[in-house]
């Protein structure tokens, strides 16, 4: 199966991130042909400062690393150094109708949580990001929950060419992790958890232990004080068992009873312990990469050299069948 996937390179990398994405990208590299991106033509369509988007463009290659991507075994590259992106995502735009654009969720909470930042390309986000999938002849999406919509446009807008033109795209499926596929806020626990929002409603990835349990004893948890799996009526404890659940390799079953009529303070004092351990290793490998950042450039470098041959070769195909010699 080839699979691609992506991050955009925004902020610092969360929990949701990893639970919902790389978690599953680190398996999958095992038996496929994996393509990673750090998607940084997408973190242009919200606000941002140039020397971050350099800074976060590392940090991301870094999370990937020490996340355990493992640079011989799948390609990961940055998007902007392949030109292909960009082209086929224009050419996309020509069969995509602006009612489909306007219609994604993610369109409509960015504008809203950004009014000053509405920008034509945000509109056209999911034609960037159908380009990003059907160059690479995409199989498996793996993703969270948030970007489903986006793939499921990706699939119809793969039909339409396939249909007007002559077959050149896969349809790819969204992959989503059974449980983890939308890791919600610890301060809103009915908003997902997101890297553009304040640091208290994440964990990174790199949180150090101290930042670790100052936002686990702070997340928000709800009436009562029982530790049950309830998303609807106990959204803040759910979370917190998911979390937990993912990172301990336990049950949500097994934890209730684990947990019974110890209270929420006990609870969270184990996640916080749970979640210092998980994440030392990162920690370490991050530490490991700083000082390694020739080595960091070679390897996507080298990655973006692999990309382009496969996306070079799609739009040869591309332009054939739409008419642009
Ligand atoms: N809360 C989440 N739970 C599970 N999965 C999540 N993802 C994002 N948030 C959660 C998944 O992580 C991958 C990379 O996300 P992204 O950078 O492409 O997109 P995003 O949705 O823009 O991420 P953020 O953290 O919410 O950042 P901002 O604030 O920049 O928008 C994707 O597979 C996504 O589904």
């Amino acid at each position: 199966m080839r699979i691609f996937s992506g991050i955009r390179p925004t902020g610092e990398i969360h929990i949701g991130n990893y639970l919902g994405a790389i978690k599953n990208w680190i398996s999958l590299q095992e038996k496929n042909e994996c393509i990673f991106c750090i998607v940084d033509l997408h973190a242009l369509t919200t606000p941002y400062k140039p020397k971050d988007l350099e800074k976060n463009i590392t940090e991301t290659a870094i999370v990937y690393l020490a996340a355990g991507l493992d640079p011989t075994k799948c390609i990961l590259f940055v998007q902007s150094d392949v030109k292909e992106h960009a082209e086929l995502a224009w050419l996309l735009g020509t069969i995509t109708s602006l009612g489909e654009l306007k219609r994604m969720t993610q369109f409509k909470e960015k504008i809203r949580k950004h009014p000053e930042y509405i920008n034509a390309s945000l509109l056209n986000y999911p034609l960037l990001m159908a380009a990003d999938i059907l160059l690479y002849q995409t199989d498996l999406v793996p993703v969270g929950k948030d970007q489903q919509q986006h793939v499921e446009l990706t699939r119809e807008i793969a039909r339409r060419f396939n249909r007007k033109f002559g077959k050149v795209f896969k349809e790819a499926k969204v992959l989503l992790p059974k449980m983890g596929a939308r890791i919600m806020s610890l301060q809103d626990p009915r908003k997902k958890m997101s890297k553009t929002d304040d640091p208290k409603e994440y964990i990174e990835l790199f949180a150090k232990p101290t930042e670790i349990r100052k936002k686990i004893m702070a997340a928000v948890t709800d009436p009562g004080k029982e530790i049950k799996y309830n998303p609807t009526k106990k959204p803040g404890i759910s979370n917190l068992l998911t979390i937990f659940s993912l990172f301990s390799g336990k049950s949500i079953k097994e934890l209730e009873k684990e947990f019974k009529g110890k209270g929420y303070e006990r609870f969270k004092k184990s996640l916080v312990k749970l979640l210092i351990n998980s994440l030392e290793p990162f920690r370490r490998k991050r530490k490991e990469l700083l000082s390694r950042e020739v080595y960091i450039k070679e390897i996507l470098q080298k990655g973006a050299r692999r990309a382009r041959i496969i996306a070079q070769s799609t739009m040869q195909e591309v332009r054939k069948k739409m008419g642009l010699i």
